[in-house]
């Protein structure tokens, strides 16, 4: 039986404001923190062999926050890209994100594009931002897409099946292994069909904790689970 391989790791950054409210420190301090942590966690994951990792960084929900919180946080992209560039370019990692841009801030969208050009060619891991993004949103705006495609002419009903429906959706790399930190053992909407099949771990760490030691605890997880389950016949 051959082991599974690790090849999507999508990762639900929770804890960031939590972190930084504990230390009596502003919670934009733990969403900075939170950055470093993105960057350093990928880093790793393309170390370790992993293809594409999938971050839930700010979610449809999260407009509900305080204004100068949002703020900051749509000032990321362009902290990241400039202290981080150089690192993504060694490591040969490429940007990319999944979710509705339209709607944010002009500087910070003008970041995600330049990420996104500037790292076009690298060979590497995919790092994928997951920016204003909602699930069901997600799947809606395929539903969208495929009902214009029989309007059209292009597609027969008939021909409507998971592959079909999958290729029409932002991403359709099936995840591996989720990893939600901070306690709360929910999947809030992220990436619900590509989740179908993969391994959950939940860890109490709150994200700017989550170091090269914990994501190696994940996977030593993943890893075992996959040793459990490949004796007997598991097949998908
Ligand atoms: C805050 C922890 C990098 C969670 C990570 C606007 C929330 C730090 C980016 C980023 C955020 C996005 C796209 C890109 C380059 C960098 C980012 C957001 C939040 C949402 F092309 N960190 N980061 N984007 N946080």
């Amino acid at each position: 039986m051959q082991k599974k391989e690790l090849n999507h790791l999508a990762i639900i950054l929770d804890g960031n404001g939590r972190w930084a409210q504990e230390r009596n420190m502003p919670r934009i301090k733990g969403h900075y923190e939170g950055g470093r942590r993105v960057k350093d966690i990928a880093i790793a994951a393309s170390n370790l062999g992993i293809k594409r990792m999938t971050v839930y960084a700010f979610s449809t929900e999260n407009w509900s926050r305080p204004d100068d919180e949002v703020n900051f946080i749509f000032k990321l992209p362009k902290i990241f890209l400039d202290k981080y560039l150089n690192d993504l370019m060694k490591h040969q990692i490429r940007v990319e994100y999944i979710g509705d841009i339209s709607y944010i801030p002009e500087g910070a969208k003008k970041s995600i594009n330049d990420s996104m050009i500037k790292t076009n060619e690298n060979i590497g891991m995919t790092l994928c931002f997951a920016l204003n993004y909602g699930s069901q949103d997600e799947i809606v705006k395929a539903t969208k897409k495929i009902v214009q495609q029989v309007e059209d002419g292009s597609l027969n009903i008939e021909a409507i099946n998971k592959e079909i429906f999958a290729a029409n959706l932002m991403d359709n790399t099936p995840v591996d292994l989720l990893i939600r930190t901070s306690g709360e053992q929910r999947i809030s909407n992220f990436l619900l069909w590509q989740i179908a099949y993969s391994e959950i771990y939940f860890t109490d760490v709150m994200w700017p904790d989550f170091d090269e030691k914990q994501l190696a605890l994940a996977i030593e997880e993943y890893k075992r689970r996959d040793r459990r389950f490949g004796g007997l016949s598991n097949a998908k």
